[in-house]
């Protein structure tokens, strides 16, 4: 590559961490886009503002809308692209300073691709798609769902908000499922990730959230993480973590996976996916009959020890064992390490939660937790890291779910709902609504009948699509508001262009309960719409009066009806550079920590339950024989919808592929590369495979990214968390054969088909 090294500004930046990342090899995430990202695409980023005056340029500081860590950047922008994001203010970015991952830096050739939304599109009488006038489309949205409404009821609506959105856009989707189509049904993805999280540590502390802030991630003694693929799905966590093990901190990594951060671990232990309350409950009695738990802790700030204590006991170190394959010395080390840390923050995420028991997963690690008193002092806490970049806010503290308004406030309760009726001038059921995962269940008895769709790739990301897609297929109406024309907007009545989060203003809040500031960097694509917007538009067409000029003014509704939120202002967002809730007024700094003094609890105590046994939903058997787990890629992000734009990134990762261990592979004849079916009792799935020892032997990973290959043909969709309904996305039982047909391993296709028809 030709470096000109008079380059300055941006340019000079973007060779600048270039070299950084080429030198810096203990910094994965910018490593990684230094070897994958083909040098081209630097020269060209590097070139195309080297080729233009900066003061031509745009530049706003923003929050990233990939994942919940919440990077802050500036962002550079011609108008037509964003050229390059480099690090801001360092006090304007809490959570990564002036790191950010592979995506955040480069992955923006979405925004401004030839496939964008550009225009309304309404289904013709034959069957195809046509441009309309917002007007029109509008129109017949009202007109339809209305309908709807009118002839089978309000609940017999659905709408799915979107984690990607902003708070302003999430808080204003349940206003509009209860206010104007009067459905409590409006859930989010955080139903298919943490929502058993959510469940398990409201039951127990009263918050579902983290109760730590990330810098505590370097004060830990020691971290516990499981189920939790850092370096690749919160690579600027995973930094973090990484600086405290450099710096002495213990790391202890739980998981089937032998993934990268466990080569960072003080001890790393394989599990067999789908049993983790069993070896969780194992450290637990290990640390209470060795009397190592804080005792103190316990008496003053818990209730329910004693029944905790008891059920553990099932749980000796040659049962654990037996079901998790993890050996006695593994737990007892774990129980030492933890036991002699004085704060220990415990980290998972998906292995933990997406599985039919996966809140008593998240209990059973609260009340490891708690008996270790490690909980409210810096250094010390629980942590699920979040997924979706607002999942916290938009998919939760905003309230678009189906039994709570904003704040977590229940809508069972007569008091709140009477307050929400008051202030959004409707009546409100009582009755909860549906939880996503559920709404497509009572589609099937037409429970469901018409579905508002924003921002989520249901027909790939749901479990089991193969009945997802019946059911989208069968909806009496359904209406997509998205970028793109997804697998899902392809199943619409009505598509309707979304803005980016580089083309609007609002607020995120991310894992560590920091509400940040988004800022609208470009114009919106074509007619794209901000979806808070569209949604204004929309209740007007319907009867209301909605007149919000800007998404501050929404955010002030936000703070006058959700305590948690009431001090936090667009204004002091934008004047502190962050906020973490609880923000209960102006003069509230905002909380650091949870529980420095109390748990959010009726008896402000930490109430803990007793975990028994617990075994996935589907356990392998003879005639399928390995267990399939799912997740996630560095480069790629879910559905793909924004990173398969990214030519940088897609060559390197065109496809998914399913991890095989060698044994395995031998015993099959498969070698690297070789296209495997992989075969469920719902669907089946081909991929080439990648022979490896960081699975077991009986035990598949497949990643979730490419609609070719959509592994949700192979998961569940009726087995469900009983408290959260989360689906068992970590567990399937399969079989595989090699396949003697080739299978296309370029994956230009599905950078080409993605949006076209
Ligand atoms: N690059 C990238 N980053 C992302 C995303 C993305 O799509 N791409 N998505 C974002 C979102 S929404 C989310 S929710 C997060 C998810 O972040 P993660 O949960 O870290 O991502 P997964 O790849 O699903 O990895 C889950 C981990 O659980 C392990 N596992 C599987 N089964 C079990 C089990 O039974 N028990 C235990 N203990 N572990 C198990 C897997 O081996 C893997 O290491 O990532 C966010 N960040
Ligand atoms: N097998 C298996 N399945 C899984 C998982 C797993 O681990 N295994 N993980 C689950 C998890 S944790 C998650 S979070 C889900 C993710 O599933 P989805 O949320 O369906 O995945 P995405 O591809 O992120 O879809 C987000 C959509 O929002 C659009 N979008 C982006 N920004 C905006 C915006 O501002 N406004 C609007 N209107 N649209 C926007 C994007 O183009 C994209 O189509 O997948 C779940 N499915
Ligand atoms: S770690 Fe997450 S928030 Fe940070 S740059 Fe990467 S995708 Fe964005
Ligand atoms: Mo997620």
């Amino acid at each position: 590559m030709v470096v000109n090294d008079d380059l300055d500004g941006v340019a000079g930046y973007m060779q600048q961490a270039k070299n950084q990342a080429i030198e810096n090899v203990e910094h994965v995430a910018e490593g990684v886009a230094a070897e994958t990202l083909p040098e081209g695409k630097l020269f060209e980023i590097a070139q195309s503002i080297g080729d233009k005056r900066l003061e031509e340029l745009n530049v706003e500081d923003t929050t990233c809308g990939y994942c919940a860590v919440g990077c802050r950047f500036d962002l550079y922008t011609d108008g037509e692209a964003v050229l390059a994001a480099r690090p801001t203010d360092e006090e304007d970015a809490p959570v990564n300073g002036i790191s950010t991952c592979v995506k955040g830096k480069f992955s923006y050739d979405f925004v401004n691709s030839d496939d964008r939304l550009t225009a309304p599109l309404v289904r013709d009488e034959s069957g195809e798609f046509r441009e309309a006038t917002w007007d029109v489309a509008l129109s017949r949205v009202a007109e339809e769902l209305g309908s709807i409404r009118d002839e089978h009821g309000g609940e017999t609506l659905s709408v799915i908000a979107s984690s990607k959105a902003t708070n302003e856009d999430n808080y204003l989707m349940g206003k509009f499922a209860r206010q104007v189509l009067g459905t409590n049904s409006v859930d989010n993805c955080n139903r298919l990730c943490h929502s058993s999280t959510v469940a398990g540590l409201a039951k127990t502390y009263g918050y579902g959230a983290a109760s730590i802030s990330t810098d505590d991630l370097e004060l830990a003694d020691c971290i516990l993480l499981t189920g939790s693929n850092t370096t690749e799905a919160h690579p600027v966590l995973a930094t973090r973590i990484k600086q405290n093990v450099r710096d002495g901190g213990d790391l202890i990594v739980f998981d089937p996976r032998e993934i990268q951060i466990a080569e960072y671990a003080t001890q790393y232990t394989q599990i067999k996916p789908g049993y983790d309350a069993v070896w969780i409950n194992g450290i637990t009695r290990y640390i209470i009959n060795n009397d190592l738990y804080d005792e103190e802790f316990v008496q003053e700030r818990t209730t329910g020890f004693e029944d905790v204590k008891e059920t553990v006991q099932e749980f000796t170190p040659e049962r654990v064992e037996e079901i998790t394959g993890v050996r006695p010395e593994a737990i007892a080390s774990a129980a030492e390490t933890i036991a002699e840390a004085n704060r220990c923050i415990f980290g998972w995420t998906l292995g933990l939660t997406e599985h039919s028991h996966g809140t008593e997963n998240v209990m059973a690690m609260a009340n490891l937790a708690a008996i270790t008193g490690n909980l409210g002092t810096p250094g010390a806490g629980v942590s699920p890291f979040r997924g979706q970049n607002n999942v916290q806010g938009g998919g939760g503290d905003m309230g678009p779910l189906p039994d709570s308004f904003p704040g977590y406030q229940d809508i069972a309760d007569d008091e709140v709902r009477a307050k929400f009726e008051d202030a959004w001038d409707c009546e409100i059921s009582p009755e909860y609504g549906y939880y996503t995962t559920q709404m497509f269940l009572e589609a099937d008895d037409d429970h469901v009948r018409g579905m508002y769709i924003i921002g989520e790739n249901a027909a790939l990301s749901e479990p089991g699509v193969n009945h997802a897609e019946e059911v989208l297929e069968d909806l009496d109406f359904l209406v997509v508001q998205d970028l793109f024309m997804t697998e899902t907007a392809q199943y619409a009545d009505v598509v309707l262009p979304a803005c980016s989060f580089v083309e609007k203003t609002g607020t995120f809040t991310n894992t560590d309960r920091t509400v940040q500031k988004v800022n609208k960097v470009m114009e919106p694509k074509g007619k794209a719409r901000p979806d808070w917007q569209i949604l204004q538009d929309l209740a007007n067409r319907m009867g209301r009066e909605w007149d919000y000029d800007s998404a501050a003014e929404i955010m002030d509704e936000i703070n006058s009806l959700t305590p948690l939120y009431g001090g936090v202002t667009h204004e002091r967002v934008e004047a502190e550079g962050g906020l973490q809730w609880p923000c209960w007024d102006e003069d509230h700094p905002g909380t650091k920590r949870l529980y420095t003094e109390e748990f959010e609890t009726e008896d402000g105590m930490a109430n803990l339950h007793a975990v028994g046994y617990s075994e996935p939903a589907e356990t392998p058997d003879d005639e399928h024989p390995f267990t399939l787990t799912t997740g996630r890629v560095l480069y790629q992000y879910h559905t793909g919808t924004m990173t398969h734009r990214e030519e940088g990134i897609m060559q390197y990762n065109r496809s998914d592929f399913v991890e095989i261990n060698p044994k395995t592979a031998t015993e099959y004849g498969i070698e690297n590369g070789d296209p495997v079916r992989i075969e469920s009792r719902r669907g089946e799935t081909t991929v080439p495979a990648q022979v490896t020892d960081r699975v077991g032997p009986e035990n598949l990973f497949v990643p979730i990214h490419f609609a070719e290959s959509a592994v949700n043909r192979l998961t569940d969709e009726d087995r469900l968390d009983p408290a959260a309904s989360t689906p068992e996305f970590k567990v399937s039982a399969v079989r595989i054969a090699a396949v003697e047909d080739d299978i296309d391993r370029t994956g230009t296709e599905a950078v080409e088909t993605m949006g076209d028809d």
